[in-house]
């Protein structure tokens, strides 16, 4: 039990042993002093606070505990071999690399399931986000990096950013166990060669790189090439899960949430509807089976809710309550402040005589950083097994543009208000720095990686923000406006772009809000 408290290891085994499922918390009727909808980074942090308060807390989760084992003996499959594990309800699999050389290397058939990862289609933009307890920690790349603070205090101009810089975003790395790539082992592992290929490539151009800190175990990737420890990270896993290395939300803040003995998980039920009760609230949620069939519908009431459901699912319940007239006087705002965070991926080619080695570890660990154009593209692997002379980036843009959630009541589903052009500007920044790389090293963009024979895919991403935008929507911690004990806590309060990966940045703020709630709301 080494660097873990028993309180934690109760929680890791509670999660493990599926416990958490059926529990009578969640039975129909229930009435419990605190909800928490959804088990994101918001969600975690909230559920933990919550707990160590001694507050009873439910948190309903619409995916599932991934506990369990599949046939193979892993929890999660790969990213090369797909199966029902892989994607929410799909037919197919809808990895964002289509393929190689046109052949769709990426994409399979699989089996309807609660799986792991979730494409949600708008017209204009598919947004990637995470099923299941831990909501996207389960299928991120773990990249865990602290904003510029100019701009933090652009984007939030009434946070205090000292207190930001000082406490939260500190408390969040060390909460979210942190650490950096021992710069001798990235400098010769051959499991980074593409990395090391791209910062080549990128200081002909005239261009610097940065190392960008993780919550996946160094430490345990380095045992895994060593062949002291399972393969995870050098063995094509992310996107899909990672069965090993990664630190994960269900390993930390939420095994130590069921660890205070408050706190109760109900995976596989969805929230769709929330009410106002004479003293709090009361949720619908819908209970399905891993297959979909529906178990229950139940109503459970609570004193305090906390929407943790990420920018997607607190904008549709606020939006769905605001619309239907369940909570008819929630701000104008719910919905507006929309944005992917800039991104934009991007493949290019690589000389014969460069390659980018045929071993990559699934988890990033360096970005060009372009200071003029305020673009860090990130240097993604392509762990496809074999030399593909691609190197693949995911540029996170600092574009203005904001797009809003509506609520199509025909449909009862959230749509979002985004077009191409207005992912013009990000496109135009990405190209701006990468025809520089291209014209420095005699290389071209790549037009078979994404589908649609482009070399800038505009139309995913994976950083959806807004929708309950704070100091907007809610006041300056998180409380919406208008509606005593309701919360927003997740990345529905960012509006629309913090210019690098937004985890921490959800955590910190989420731990500076929960800590106010506490001390003034309960
Ligand atoms: P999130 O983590 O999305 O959690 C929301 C949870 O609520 C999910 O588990 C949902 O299933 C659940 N939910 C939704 N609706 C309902 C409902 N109605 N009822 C019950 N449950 C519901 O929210 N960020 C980084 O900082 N670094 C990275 O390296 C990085 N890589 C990424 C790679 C991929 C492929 C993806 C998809 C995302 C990546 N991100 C990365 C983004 C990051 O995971 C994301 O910003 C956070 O997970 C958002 O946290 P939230 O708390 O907002």
């Amino acid at each position: 039990m080494k660097n873990i408290s028993r309180r934690t290891f109760f929680g890791v085994t509670a999660l493990a042993a599926g416990t958490l499922a059926t529990g009578r918390a969640a039975a129909a009727g229930t009435h419990v002093p605190a909800i928490v909808v959804g088990s994101g980074y918001g969600a975690a942090v909230s559920a933990l606070r919550l707990g160590q308060a001694g507050v009873g807390t439910l948190v309903l989760e619409m995916g599932r505990a991934w506990t369990t084992p599949g046939p193979d003996g892993k929890v999660f499959c790969d990213m090369l071999n797909p199966d029902r594990r892989s994607m929410w309800f799909r037919d197919r699999t809808e990895a964002p690399v289509d393929g190689v050389l046109f052949l769709d290397l990426a994409n399979r058939p699989i089996r309807r399931w609660a799986g792991v990862l979730d494409r949600v289609q708008f017209p204009g933009m598919g947004v990637y986000v995470g099923r299941g307890v831990g909501g996207g920690s389960l299928v991120n790349g773990g990249m865990a990096v602290v904003p510029d603070r100019a701009y933090f205090e652009q984007v939030f101009p009434t946070v205090d950013a000292d207190e930001m810089y000082s406490t939260w975003f500190p408390l969040a790395n060390r909460a979210l166990r942190v650490n950096s790539i021992p710069e001798p082992w990235f400098e010769g592992t051959d499991h980074y060669r593409y990395a090391r290929l791209s910062r080549t490539l990128a200081g002909r151009a005239g261009y610097g790189t940065r190392l960008l800190p993780n919550v996946y175990s160094f430490e345990h990737m380095m045992r895994e090439e060593r062949g002291e420890a399972p393969k995870s990270a050098l063995g094509t896993e992310v996107l899909y899960g990672n069965n090993h290395g990664k630190f994960s939300l269900d390993k930390g803040y939420l095994a130590q949430a069921v660890g205070t003995g408050n706190v109760t998980i109900a995976p596989l039920h969805r929230v769709t509807r929330v009410t106002r009760t004479a003293t709090g609230y009361a949720i619908t949620a819908r209970q399905i089976t891993e297959d979909g069939t529906l178990v229950a519908e139940k109503q459970l009431t609570c004193d305090h809710l906390f929407l943790g459901a990420g920018s997607l699912g607190s904008t549709e319940l606020l939006l769905r309550a605001r619309e239907t007239g369940d909570l008819p006087d929630l701000p104008d705002e719910v919905g507006e402040g929309w944005g992917p965070n800039g991104n934009v991926m991007a493949a290019r080619n690589n000389n014969l005589h460069e390659p980018t080695g045929f071993k990559q570890s699934a988890i990033p660990v360096l970005a060009i950083t372009d200071p003029v154009r305020d673009v860090i593209a990130e240097i993604a692997p392509v762990p496809a097994g074999i030399e593909t002379y691609v190197s693949l980036y995911l540029a996170i843009t600092r574009n203005p543009n904001r797009g809003r959630f509506t609520y199509d009541p025909a449909a009862d589903r959230l749509d979002l208000q985004w077009t191409r052009a207005q992912a013009a500007p990000s496109v135009a920044a990405a190209k701006g720095l990468l025809d520089e790389v291209n014209a420095a090293n005699g290389t071209t963009y790549r037009y078979d990686v994404f589908g649609g024979g482009k070399a800038f895919a505009d139309d995913f991403c994976y950083h959806p923000l807004g929708g309950a935008v704070l100091d907007r929507v809610t006041d300056g911690h998180g409380r919406v406006r208008g509606y005593p004990n309701l919360y927003v806590t997740d990345g529905a309060l960012v509006p629309g772009s913090l210019g690098v990966n937004p985890f921490v940045t959800i955590t910190a703020l989420a731990e500076r809000n929960i800590a106010r709630v506490l001390a003034d709301d309960l």
